[in-house]
Parts: C-alpha cells; sequence; structure tokens
C-alpha cells in the first residue's frame, strides 16, 4: 500500500486524530471541500440527537501548504463538541451488552471494566475522521478526472430500481436534495415512509448505498496474487465500515442466479475501440479493473441500538435481562453516502498510485494519460504456435 493511514479518538474523547501518508505532492487539498464531506455525514433523516451538536470541521496541522500537498505525512483532527458534556461527567456504569454492537465481545476480549470502554472506539462516529481522510482523496480523484459518487439503493424493503448513470454531475444533485440521499424522488418518498414507520415502532433499519467510479482506468488491480486484487481490496474496505454485512460488485447477486451468456459483459468494437455492451461485472474482470464504470453495493445492517428492549444478559448480576437504550440513530444509511465515497476513493487513489508509480502530481498526470482506453492498438499478439518450456526438464 502507498497510502497508509491510522487513526485515534474515542466517540466522546476530545478529538478524532489521523495521520496520512503516502499522499503525492502538488495536489490541491481543500478544507472546504473536507468539510463539505464532513457536512454531508451529518446530514438527513434517521439521525439521532448527537447530530444536533456535533458540527464536524477538519483541521489541517501538517502535510498541506497553501493548500497543496507536500507529500509529507498529512496530520488531520476533527475535535469532539459533545467532549465537554463528558468531561468530568460522573458516567453511570454500562454492564448490559447490546446484541450486534461490539459491546459483548470487545469487553471480553479486552477485559474492560465497564461496557463503554468498547463502545468508544467502536462507535460509528470513528467514520468521521475517515471521512475526512477519504475526501483528501475523493478531490485528488477528482484532480485526475476520476468521479466517484455513491447514493442510497435500498432502505428496508424499499429498492432503487433503475438508474440512469451517464451524468454523475446529475446524480449528485439529486442524491444532494433527497433526504435520505436517493437520486429518484419517487423511491426517496418510500424510503422516508419506511424510516418514519421504523422510528415510530421504537425500531431501527438498515438498506445500502452504492457507489459508482467513472473514468478510472483499466488495468489496474492484477490476478496474479488474491491481495492484489482490487475488487477484492474495495470489499474488505467497505466491509470495514459499521454495520455493513455484504458487499456485491456489479450485479453480482443476481448474476449468481442467471446463465453465463446472459452475465458476461460481451466484447464488441468501436472504431478502434474495444468496448462492452454491458456492465454486469461491474468494472472488474480477474481482479483487475477493466476501464468501464466500477460499481460497489454495500449492505448495512439496521443500527444495534434500539428503543424497543431486546433480549440481553447484565453481566453485573449475572442475570438474564434486556437492553436499555442509549441515544442513537434510527437510520444511519442516508448520511453514510459520504463515508462509502471516501473509503472508496482512498483505495482507489492508491492503486492509481501504485500503477503509475508517482509521488508528484506531474508524474502522475503525465503516466496516466499514457493509460489508455483499451483498443486495436494496445495489444502486442505473436499470433502463432508455441510451445511451453521450463528450462529444468
Ligand atoms: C453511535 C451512536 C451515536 C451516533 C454515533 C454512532 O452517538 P452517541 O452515542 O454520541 O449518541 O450518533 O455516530 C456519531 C457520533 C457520528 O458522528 O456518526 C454508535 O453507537 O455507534
Amino acid at each position: 500500500m502507498k497510502i497508509k493511514y491510522l487513526t485515534a479518538g474515542e466517540s466522546h474523547g476530545p478529538e478524532l486524530t489521523a495521520i496520512i501518508e503516502g499522499i503525492p505532492s502538488n495536489f490541491e487539498v481543500s478544507k472546504n471541500y473536507i468539510d463539505e464531506f464532513l457536512a454531508r455525514r451529518q446530514k438527513s433523516l434517521g439521525s439521532g440527537g448527537r447530530m444536533n451538536i456535533e458540527k464536524d470541521e477538519v483541521l489541517i496541522t501538517s502535510g498541506v501548504i497553501n493548500n497543496l500537498s507536500t507529500g509529507g505525512p498529512i496530520a488531520i483532527k476533527i475535535i469532539n463538541k459533545d467532549w465537554k458534556n463528558w468531561k468530568d461527567k460522573e458516567i453511570e456504569p454500562f454492564v448490559v451488552p447490546r446484541p450486534g454492537h461490539a459491546d459483548l465481545v470487545g469487553t471480553f476480549k479486552y477485559q474492560h471494566d465497564d461496557i463503554r470502554l468498547s463502545l468508544e472506539r467502536a462507535s460509528a462516529r470513528e467514520t468521521a475522521i475517515r471521512c475526512a481522510i477519504g475526501a483528501i482523496c475523493h478531490q485528488i480523484l477528482n484532480q485526475l478526472g476520476v468521479e466517484v459518487v455513491g447514493y442510497v439503493s435500498s432502505i428496508g424493503e424499499q429498492k432503487l430500481e433503475n438508474i440512469n448513470l451517464e451524468d454523475i454531475g446529475q446524480i449528485k444533485k439529486l442524491v444532494d436534495e433527497s433526504e435520505v440521499s436517493c437520486p429518484d424522488k419517487e423511491t426517496s418518498e418510500l424510503m422516508i415512509n419506511e424510516i418514519l414507520k421504523a422510528r415510530k415502532k421504537k425500531d431501527t433499519l438498515g438498506g445500502s448505498i452504492t457507489l459508482i467510479a467513472k473514468n478510472f482506468p483499466a488495468g489496474c488491480g492484477s490476478y496474479v496474487h488474491f491481495d492484489r486484487k482490487l475488487d477484492a481490496k474495495l470489499a474488505s474496505s467497505m466491509m470495514s465500515v459499521q454495520s455493513v454485512k455484504a458487499v456485491e460488485v456489479g450485479s453480482g447477486i443476481e448474476a449468481s442466479k442467471d446463465f453465463g451468456t446472459a452475465v458476461q459483459d460481451q466484447i464488441v468494437l468501436n472504431e478502434q475501440n474495444v468496448e462492452r455492451i454491458t456492465n454486469n461485472l461491474g468494472g472488474f474482470e480477474g481482479g483487475m479493473s477493466t476501464g468501464e464504470p466500477i460499481m460497489i453495493t454495500s449492505y448495512l445492517k439496521p443500527i444495534s441500538t434500539t428503543l424497543t428492549p431486546i433480549k440481553s444478559v447484565d453481566l453485573a448480576s449475572q442475570k438474564v435481562t434486556e437492553t436499555t437504550y442509549e441515544r442513537s440513530d434510527t437510520c444511519a444509511v442516508p448520511r453514510a453516502v459520504p463515508i462509502f465515497e471516501s473509503v472508496i476513493s482512498i483505495d482507489l487513489l492508491n492503486s492509481l498510485i501504485e500503477n503509475t508509480g508517482g509521488d508528484n502530481k506531474e508524474v502522475i498526470f503525465k503516466r496516466i494519460n499514457e493509460i489508455k482506453d483499451i483498443t486495436l492498438d494496445s495489444f502486442n499478439l505473436a499470433n502463432k504456435t508455441w510451445s511451453m518450456r521450463y528450462e529444468n526438464e
């Protein structure tokens, strides 16, 4: 990995912190761009009370000077406004683990003397700082002509069936206008109702977020080792976002039900260009990008903290009991879109840097322009019979 990062911080501690290594020099990095990502992460229906307290803003303390990346490590932080409410507070014991959260296993693994010590780091508050890291990568990809956009593709049972992927700008605009980050007005209404119903029932809801990345060059990633497959890397990163329980590349789930002739993205010629007539495989073959739009969907389970109590065990009294309510969101899916755009941007930028080997904007630009679309001139086939020999035989 060329880009590496570490984050630190507790949900109700003083701040979230990150150091990012491997961002090439001379790219524009604007605080406003990052703050817009952070603001989008806070918006929307389904958010809980915490979002009325925080107004996230990034502080950049190293690696970006005069709005340009220096090539050195970038240090950033986000102050937790809620800290002032927790500082010196007498905290009630937390002894009943919430099923679905890291509470039970985290407390067992780290032998914490209060469940809150696990909760503090496991909380999805951590996604604020990852969102900021990825927003840096997203704006660099943008400068390289790669567009990354995400949208809510389902909430509960309500699914977005069809979407025109041609105009990324239009998708972004519609997502921004929707209270649930879905680029279709009718489906948005259905999703809003679904969340309101869940809230009324004192329950929580999950859903899915689809990401599209356009103009990403062909040939990034590799088939030669499991850990060089770019689609596998993306799936692993998506799974690392809190609540994600499944990841789908392209139309992977439907593809598993259909015949091969219907699923493969057939190859055709458009003058000199070698093109596809569909994109069922979501922009990947053999762990490598094909040059078609990358399409990846992450499925999030409903949030674990429910207003309605569910069965658990009181680890102090050692009796079967029910969970008690902690402040939380009803449905975090609508506000999670920028988190996924960020997380995929880190991996895509990393892969581009690996492929171009560049340390600075100028070299990356030059090399990226040399990675052409796949055309009939891209190949050097011998087109004659040959045999396979190894010298030791
Ligand atoms: C979360 C619980 C809630 C969420 C939180 C994730 O926070 P709190 O415990 O302070 O009410 O709002 O998400 C964030 C704080 C955030 O910034 O996204 C949890 O338990 O995972």
